[in-house]
Formats: structure tokens, C-alpha cells, sequence
């Protein structure tokens, strides 16, 4: 709002801007006791490793602040199109050590921390993730906004800036216990307040209707609340190029009511600063479902609203028509979360910028596209039409329009089939009406994708099955999942990465996976298989300390690792995970000490959250710590069985957990998981996949070879006929899983009433998972995987042969994909590469 500002006259500012700041360890010292000092207000006699912590990351943030600007600087001299990824969910984890890595500062920081006595290790750990997201969605937008930035594209993040980030998750007695992530409760080195960048958000009111144009209205409320934006850099690994997170969080200033305060009324003062700050507040801690609240729903209103402000505000300094919108700008829903950009963006260009409706409809479909990241009915986002109405009463009847027109044209070509249109229309007319947000995305989209060829098909055929036929099949793609490859192999295992290396010559496979194939020539290099080995015994040792010092159990470096780790859901099957287990311990306990002595040993390990009010899921969670309390206790058993569940699993957990597998668990009946992140995380670190025919996992499947991976289980089409059998016949468990039954019904793991629900779920519930299905293929499956372990030779040759075949599984790839095929941008490099 101050107007234009005059350009810089002063040559040295300029200059000062550009010039990159020195590299040498005087110059960082300088900078980090500056920042001790200065921003801290402490000095070198009292810098404990928090405090090291922070003025390291200030210095570093100094850095990135400078190729930031230039980068934005840059993009917006030369107008280049601009990919948005609009995402409820952000799950960065740290950003330090990322930071460190790209600016390729890491030996320089670690010698100057060095100097005053701290391990830059211990110093990293002082970081607190940023834990805006639920699981692989969230992960996936942090992903994606990475390989923007390593790739070049202009890119942006839209996210929320949750006071609360995702719950802590302790472990007493064995259940799960939430406690609130108070992330912002120390200084954030990674946000940068933007106190100028303010949007209004109203809710509520009323409509006055255009006197000219008939669908043209003026929304007036007195309910309005300021969004403000805080960006979070993200560092492009061997370029100059600083991607960015713009995050909302709700204004408060300003709506201190003093006419109230000075009246005595101290509560009345702050309560519409109470009322605004809960709209960003909380994550809802739900991965895979939907609950209708309406908090919820005006938190994803106040985040497309201020999303859309901001992207029209630049826009509209380019001077161009709003229906040039589209030349510049790519919008990417990420799920349909922030469907709401939809309808706001025709509210903009309509009642704002006074366009026709059709001039704003063909705008609003060539910015928009949308991904899908699920088909579990329960995660579809549907919400009540009474509720839109009365908090979006703009927004309602605009969605409504979209429906009369996008119904009306379905009509004409399909005359008389009331039946299509009943299945297509926005609107479902279900007791209560309710506005189906997949629906609306897809119509207001000009790309829909799946996240994994299996579920781009099934989505194909499910959910959008009348859209392909009325919008055609060109309009339904396939864009596999990716993972980046700095976070997911170069910080989080850098003994594998100090090998891929050596092997490549150079450090260009961070950016560039598919030079990963040089190490199927190193696969028979005696020498550097015994390397690859002794990197994943050193993550293994690593992870047994995290255990010891998280949980208190010692496990042994030399078991066999088997892990699942993630969020946890009847449709990921933990349950038959922990089944698998007891099995296990039922067949050893059978055994001479002699006959157990040939056992492999394995330490079976789990980690994950359960959504606050998914019971079932904590009763999981509460098996798996009670059968994991019997039988590291047993002293009969000893090393041979270990289990272990690693609380509060984070992105962080997850840099520690993932590099030290030797085979992990990827079971989510098949259908049901539309893609899976972690199980390429897992084969990048050259772990084994235990998994289903589901997802990605058969994609890795085909890139490594099926020697490399072990199947088992129903195929996704043939999952409805025996869920259609189930329900009126009585499953029959197998052997195995009835000695598992029996086991937790004679109390082994306590009292077995609390258990009862669980096994109910199969045997009376219908099975709806499939386990007794699975179960059988499962424990052979197992028997497959200990036979290949204990051919060491064989097993490392599969390690080395699955990495060398990993690249599709680069976000790098997937993004590169969606630019040139959804986006249509291209990179726009900002000075000079740094490899
Ligand atoms: C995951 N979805 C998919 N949802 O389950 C997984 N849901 O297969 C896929 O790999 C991943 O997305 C990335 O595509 C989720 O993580 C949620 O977290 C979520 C959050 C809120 C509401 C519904």
C-alpha cells in the first residue's frame, strides 16, 4: 500500500545484494558469534548448544536470505510462469543440515563449531522439525517444493502456518498419549515474517446482488480476519536458486477490542483475537479421513482465500489481462484440501475483476489441476451445504452455478440419463445435501492425477469413472510419487552416499538419480560390497542407539532389521504385522533351545501415529507394546526376537529409522494404498521391500526386478469378490493365524479383553482388510525373506542391484512430469550453477 518505490540510484546497495557472502571459516566465525551476540544477546562464555544452534542457523539463513531475493528478484524481471502447490499440509522436518548441505557449507560450519568445542551432529539435533503435515502427503509437498528449487522452477508453496504442528505422540503403558507440538515455543531460524503481505478473509454475511449482472454479487460481512504470510526458504541443492513456502497464519493485532478493556471487560478485549487465532492453530491430526468440522472448513477458506489474493496481487503488477492468468500462473490442488481456490478464484475474477462467467470459468480451469491421493470412502471430503452456506454464502452459490452449467452441458450430450447425473452432479442430494469436493475438482480442473499407475487406473475406474467418460481420457493421467533425493539419501545416509560417490566420480547423482546405474558395474567390486555392507551395519548401529536411548531396549546391530514404520491405519495392516509376530514367538516358544539356536535373529520395529480419535488404531498400537513388553523379556527368547515401537515417529525418526533396513513392511491390502512414499525411501537406502501388490510398489517392483523384491498377497481385483464373500460367510483363519489368536486370548500379553476388539474386526467384522486372505502368502513371504538374509552374499548383491535402479523414484522426475505435462513451465536457473 505505500505505492511505487523509486528504483535504487545507489550502485554499492546493489552491488552489496549480489555479491555472494565469503565462504572462509573467518568469515562464518564472524557471522555466528555476530548473530550469538546481536540477535541473542549472549556471549562465547555462555553459548550452550541451543544457542549454537540458533546463531549457525541465523548465519546460514543470512545466506539463503541473499539467493532468496535474487531468486524472486529474478523470476519476476524476466516474468517467468510460476508453479503454485497449493498444500493444507507442509512436512518439512529440519532445515538446517538441508541448508548446510545445498549451500555445501558442511565441513566449514562442523571446523568452526569444532573450535568452540560442540559436534556439529549434536548442534543439528538441537533443531525441532517443522511437522505441518499428517504423512505422505504432507512429506510429498515437501518434496516437491525441494526439487522445484534443485530443478530451477520457479516454484512456490502455499501451506498454513499451524501454531501447533502434528501432536507428539508418548507411549504410557503401552497406549498412545498426545501431547501438543509447540514447535514456534523457541526462535524459528526458517520463517521470515512478512508483515506487509496481509490478506482479509471474510465469513459469513450477506449477498447484494449486481443491478446489472445478474451473477454478479457484492459480499458484505463484518466477520473479517487478516491472514499474514510467513515464508519459509527452501534451499535448491547445486544451484543458487531458494525455493519458498508462504504459509497463512491469522492476525490478531488489531482486533484487541480496548473500548472493552477500558470498560473492564478483559475477556471481552481479547475474544476476537481468540476467535481469529484458532483458525491456525491446529493440524487435523487425520491422515485418510474427513471429519466434517467446521473449523476445518474455515481454516481451508481463510487458506485459499489469502493463497488467491496473493497470487492475483502479482499478477496483477505484470499489467496483464486477468485472463492471461493462466500464461503465468499453474495451480496445483494437493488433494482436494484447497478445492475452495476454485470458487474464490471465480469469485476474484467475477465480482472483483469484473469478468464474464465464462471468461472466468475457462480462466479458473486452465490454472487449476488437481491430484488424488486416496479412494478409502471414508477420506472423501464432503461438506454439508447448510454449513457452506452460512459460513461461504458466496461460495455456495458459485458452486452451485459450476454444477447448473457443468450438468446442463452433460445433459445435452447424454440426454435423459437422470441417472448420470445424479452420479456426477457437485451436489449429492443424500439426506442432507453436501458439496462433493473431489467432484469439484475435477470439474474446475484441467488435469486430474493419481499418484501411482495401479491407482490412476483404479481412480479411472472408481470415482471418476462418469467424468472419463463425459471429459475424456486425456484429462486423467498418471503422475508416480517421488522422493528427494538430498533428504532421503544424501542427509540421511552418508556413508551409502560417500560410496555412490566414489563410484559416480562426482556428486551429480543428488541431482540426478539416474546416474545411479554406474553401481550395477561395482555389484561383483569385492571390495566395495564389503563397503556397502559395513554403511548399513554402521546405520544399523546408529538405529540401536536411537532405540536404546528412545525406548530403552537394546537390540543387536547383527539381527536381521525389519521395519514398518508410518502412520498407523487398519488399511496399512500393522495388525497382521504384529500377528506375524506373535506367530513368530509361538513357533519359537515350541522349539528346543537347541532348535532356536539356528533362528535368525530379527528386531522387528514399528513407529507411527494413530489419529487422536481412531481407536482401533491405538488398541494396535497397545498390541504391539504389550507383546513387545513379553518377549523382550523372555529370556528363553533372548536375541533371537526383539520388537520395538520408536514413539513420536517424525520426518526426523525417519532419517534415523529408514537408512538402517534391511527389509521393510509394505502391506496395506491391496487397492488401498494409493501410492506409499516411504517404500522408495527404503529401497534408496538399499533395503529389501516385504510388500503387497499395491501402490508404488509395483512400479519398484518392475524397475528392480523381482529378485529384488518379495511379493505376497490378493491381487487389487480380486479384492471386492472376496470382501463380497466375507460378508456372509465366516472367515476362516489359517493355522498360523489362529495360533496367533489363541495366544493373545490365553492373556499372554495381558488381559485379553482389550485385544478382543481387534480379532472381532476379523473374524466378525467381515475382514474387511483381508487378513485371513493374506495371511498364509504373508508367512511364507516371511520364510522367503530369512532364507535370502542368510545368503549375505546374495542379499548385498540385491542392495547394490535395487539402488542402481531407483532413479524413476527422484521427486526430481515427478516433478519434471507434472511441469511439462500440467504445468507447462519451464526451469529458469538464477546465476551459475554451483556442481
Ligand atoms: C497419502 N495420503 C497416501 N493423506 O495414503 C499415500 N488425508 O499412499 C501416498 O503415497 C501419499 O498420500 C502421497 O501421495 C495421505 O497422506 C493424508 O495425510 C490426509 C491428510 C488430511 C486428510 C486426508
Amino acid at each position: 500500500a505505500q505505492g511505487k518505490t523509486p528504483a535504487c540510484e545507489d550502485n554499492e546497495f546493489r552491488a552489496y545484494s549480489h555479491s555472494e557472502i565469503a565462504r572462509d571459516a573467518a568469515t562464518i566465525k564472524n557471522s555466528v558469534v555476530m548473530h550469538l551476540t546481536t540477535t541473542f544477546l549472549r556471549t562465547p562464555d555462555s553459548m550452550d548448544s541451543g544457542h549454537a544452534y540458533l546463531a549457525s542457523a541465523f548465519s546460514v539463513r543470512d545466506r539463503l536470505l541473499q539467493r532468496w531475493n535474487l531468486t524472486n528478484e529474478y523470476h519476476s524481471n524476466i516474468g517467468a510462469k510460476t508453479i503454485y502447490y497449493m498444500s493444507l499440509e507442509f512436512l518439512v522436518g529440519r532445515t538446517f543440515d538441508n541448508a548446510l548441505l545445498a549451500l555445501q557449507l558442511r565441513d566449514e560450519y562442523a571446523g568452526v563449531l569444532g573450535d568452540v568445542g560442540f559436534r556439529l551432529e549434536d548442534i543439528i539435533d538441537e533443531e525441532r522439525d517443522a511437522a505441518l503435515g499428517n504423512g505422505g502427503l504432507g512429506r510429498l509437498a515437501a518434496c516437491y517444493v525441494d526439487s522445484m528449487a534443485s530443478s530451477n522452477y520457479p516454484g512456490w508453496g502455499y501451506g498454513l502456518r499451524y501454531r501447533y504442528g502434528m501432536f507428539q505422540q508418548q507411549i504410557i503403558n503401552g497406549y498412545q498419549v498426545e501431547a501438543p507440538d509447540c514447535w514456534l515455543d523457541s526462535p524459528n531460524p526458517w520463517e521470515f515474517p512478512r508483515a506487509d503481505v496481509t490478506y482479509p478473509v471474510k465469513f459469513y454475511g450477506h449477498l447484494v446482488r449486481d443491478p446489472e449482472v445478474s451473477y454478479r454479487y457484492k459480499w458484505e460481512s463484518n466477520v473479517v480476519y487478516d491472514a499474514m504470510a510467513f515464508d519459509m526458504p527452501v534451499p535448491g541443492y547445486g544451484t543458487e536458486n531458494v525455493g519458498n513456502i508462504r504459509l497463512w497464519s491469522c492476525k490478531t493485532n488489531g482486533l484487541f477490542d480496548l473500548n472493552k478493556f477500558n470498560a473492564g471487560d478483559y475477556q471481552g478485549a481479547t475474544g476476537g483475537q481468540v476467535a481469529a487465532q484458532i483458525l491456525t492453530d491446529v493440524l487435523y491430526p487425520n491422515d485418510n479421513t474427513n471429519e466434517g468440522k467446521e473449523l476445518r472448513l474455515r481454516q481451508e477458506f481463510l487458506f485459499c482465500s489469502a493463497t488467491l489474493q496473493d497470487i492475483i496481487a502479482r499478477f496483477k503488477k505484470t499489467g496483464k489481462p486477468m485472463t492471461q492468468l493462466p500464461e503465468l500462473a499453474a495451480i496445483q490442488l494437493n488433494d482436494t484440501h484447497p478445492t475452495l481456490g476454485i470458487p474464490e478464484l471465480m469469485r476474484i475474477l467475477i465480482d472483483e475483476e469484473g469478468l464474464s462467467w465464462d471468461e472466468a470459468w475457462d480462466t479458473t480451469t486452465k490454472t487449476f489441476a488437481f491430484t488424488n491421493h486416496t479412494v478409502l470412502p471414508e477420506a472423501m471430503e464432503k461438506w454439508p451445504v447448510p454449513m457452506m452456506d452460512k459460513i461461504l454464502p458466496r461460495h455456495m452459490g458459485i458452486i452451485y452455478d459450476i454444477n447448473l452449467f457443468f450438468l446442463q452441458s452433460v445433459e445435452e450430450r447424454f440426454p435423459k440419463d437422470r441417472e448420470l447425473l445424479r452420479n456426477i452432479s457437485i451436489i449429492e442430494e443424500s439426506n442432507s445435501q453436501q458439496v462433493r469436493m473431489a467432484y469439484l475438482a475435477c470439474v474446475g480442473s484441467h488435469k486430474v492425477n493419481g499418484v501411482a499407475a495401479i491407482h490412476s487406473d483404479i481412480i479411472k475406474q472408481t470415482i471418476f469413472k462418469d467424468f472419463v467418460r463425459i471429459q475424456g481420457e486425456d484429462k486423467f493421467i498418471n503422475k508416480t510419487n517421488g522422493v528427494s533425493p538430498r533428504r532421503w539419501v544424501n542427509e540421511c545416509n552418508p556413508d551409502m552416499s560417500r560410496l555412490i560417490t566414489e563410484a559416480v566420480g562426482d556428486r551429480s547423482w543428488i541431482n540426478d538419480l539416474t546416474k545411479l546405474k554406474v553401481l550395477e558395474s561395482k555389484v561383483d567390486d569385492k571390495e566395495f560390497r564389503q563397503s556397502w555392507w559395513e554403511a548399513k551395519q554402521k546405520n544399523k548401529a546408529r538405529l540401536a542407539e536411537y532405540i536404546l536411548a528412545t525406548t530403552g531396549i537394546n537390540v543387536s546391530p547383527d539381527a536381521l532389521f525389519d521395519v514398518q514404520v508410518k502412520r498407523i491405519h487398519e488399511y496399512k495392516r500393522q495388525l497382521m504385522n504384529i500377528l506375524g509376530v506373535i506367530y513368530r514367538y509361538h513357533r519359537l516358544k515350541q522349539m528346543s533351545a537347541a532348535e532356536r539356536t539356528k533362528e535368525l535373529h530379527r528386531v522387528v520395529v514399528f513407529a507411527g501415529k494413530a489419529a487422536a480419535g481412531y481407536w482401533v488404531a491405538k488398541q494396535v498400537i497397545k498390541l504391539i507394546n504389550s507383546v513387545a513388553e513379553v518377549v523382550n523379556s523372555d529370556e528363553e527368547i533372548g536375541d533371537v526376537l526383539k520388537v520395538v515401537f520408536i514413539p513420536d515417529y517424525s520426518v526426523t525418526a525417519a532419517e534415523y529409522i529408514i537408512p538402517a533396513s534391511d527389509i521393510s513392511q509394505h502391506i496395506s491390502t491391496a487397492g488401498t494404498e494409493a501410492s506409499g512414499t516411504s517404500n522408495m525411501k527404503f529401497v534408496l537406502n538399499g533395503g529389501i521391500i516385504l510388500g503387497t501388490v499395491d501402490g508404488a510398489n509395483i512400479e519398484i517392483g518392475e524397475e528392480v526386478g523381482e529378485e529384488q523384491i518379495f511379493f505376497f498377497g490378493c491381487l487389487a481385483h480380486e479384492v471386492d469378490e472376496f470382501r463380497h464373500y466375507l460378508r456372509f460367510h465366516q472367515p476362516k483363519p489359517d493355522e498360523a493365524l489362529q495360533a496367533a489368536f489363541d495366544m493373545i486370548q490365553s492373556n499372554t500379553f495381558g488381559d485379553a479383553h482389550i485385544f478382543q476388539p481387534l480379532i472381532d474386526a476379523v473374524l466378525c467384522g467381515g475382514d474387511v482388510y483381508l487378513l485371513t486372505v493374506d495371511f498364509p502368502s504373508y508367512v511364507e513371504a516371511h520364510k522367503a525373506v530369512e532364507a535370502a538374509y542368510r545368503q549375505h552374499d546374495d542379499w548385498v548383491t540385491k542392495s547394490i542391484l535395487s539402488v542402481s535402479r531407483m532413479a524413476k523414484f527422484s521427486s526430481d522426475r515427478a516433478v519434471q512430469e507434472y511441469a511439462e505435462e500440467i504445468w507447462n513451465i519451464e526451469p529458469a536457473p538464477v546465476g551459475k550453477s554451483t556442481v
